[in-house]
């Protein structure tokens, strides 16, 4: 028989579960600090709470789109508009996760008037978190893919919006099933991206603040010439022109998660299978390469040690606790 404080603690976690499958906001923010929290103890609560979810009927199998692009160029408020529009033509629950650059000296934003986005009280199914990333500038914050882990299953759809160009945009590429880049008009850094081969990435280039009319006419011209080049042996990736302002091309946007939802399939997101891309950046990020050879060391290299650990906590937790001896005998 379980001890009683253990079979409260339980009941209590339930309860939490379930009013965040219910959408309660505040609830939600709870999980989501538990699997922010890179404490020892946090990650036993995770597979509680992972469990309990996935026990349950209401559990969601959500999918992921990464939305990308330089700071500024309207990913936020063209996300804010989208699941709107989004959620008014099919009963979708949503989930932005927003990652900004913050400055590790400040601890502060980078960018003074970056927008956090509010939903109305009265459409609790959408949900939009900002989540700061003080490793790099840009890309994934290290717990964003734990954070997925859980909004999958809480939403039937989970935007995670990055700013980076280059190498961090792979990360999102692993952990997204439709990747959107957002260029603005008067950016100014449209040849810069054509250059850094962030071109090969997306699926859909978008075209944001379309109300810039003068601007945004002279940007998609110059993708039409420069993304057949970006991808000498594939199609180029489809233009669309959006403006949050103005609403113009937000349907033709959400056709295209929508179609994307579709074609995924109630299974929603594979996480799991991405697990081990993570797992090997988590390695890198806390140990270096160092540690990412004692890894290769392992039985059956990284996949065998993730595979026998049985999950991304455990492999971390057993990984952390061989990694000193390991990295002091070699
Ligand atoms: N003209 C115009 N400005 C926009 C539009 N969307 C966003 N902006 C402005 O662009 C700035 C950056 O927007 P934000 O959503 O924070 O960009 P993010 O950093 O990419 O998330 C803000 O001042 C917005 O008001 C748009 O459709 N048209
Ligand atoms: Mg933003």
């Amino acid at each position: 028989m379980t001890p009683p404080d253990t079979a409260a603690e339980e009941a209590e976690a339930k309860a939490l579960c379930q009013r965040a499958l219910a959408h309660h906001t505040l609830s939600v923010s709870d999980l989501i600090a538990v699997f922010e929290d890179a404490r020892d103890g946090a990650a036993a609560r995770r597979r509680q709470v992972l469990r309990l979810l996935d026990a349950d009927p209401g559990r969601r199998h959500g999918l992921i789109c990464g939305v990308t692009g330089t700071p500024g160029s309207g990913k936020s408020t063209l996300l804010g508009r989208l699941a709107l529009a989004l959620a008014d033509a099919r009963p979708l629950s949503i989930a932005i996760l927003a990652v900004d650059p913050s400055s590790p000296l400040s601890g502060g934003a980078l960018l003074g008037d970056r927008v956090r986005v509010r939903f109305p009280p009265e459409r609790p199914e959408l949900y939009f978190r900002s989540q700061a990333s003080e490793t790099q500038l840009g890309g994934l914050a290290p717990d964003s893919f734990q954070v997925c882990r859980l909004l999958t299953r809480l939403y039937d759809l989970v935007f995670v919006e990055t700013v980076g160009i280059g190498q961090s945009e792979l990360d999102v590429r692993y952990l997204c099933d439709r990747m959107y880049l957002v260029l603005a008009p008067l950016g100014g850094d449209e040849v810069q991206l054509l250059k850094a081969g962030v071109m090969e990435v997306p699926d859909v280039v978008v075209v944001s603040k379309c109300d810039e009319t003068l601007a945004a006419r002279r940007l998609v011209s110059a993708l039409a010439s420069a993304l057949p080049l970006s991808r000498p042996l594939g199609e180029p990736p489809p233009v669309l022109r959006t403006s949050a302002r103005s609403g113009e091309g937000l349907a033709e946007l959400a056709a295209d998660v929508l179609a994307t939802l579709d074609r995924v399939g109630p299974g929603g997101s594979q996480l799991a299978a991405r697990e081990l891309h993570f797992f090997r950046r988590w390695v890198r990020d806390e140990w270096g390469r160092a540690g990412e050879r004692v890894l290769d060391a392992q039985p059956g290299g990284a996949h065998g040690f993730l595979y026998a650990a049985g999950d991304l906590d455990s492999a971390e937790q057993r990984f952390a606790a061989l990694v000193p001896g390991a990295l002091a005998q070699g």
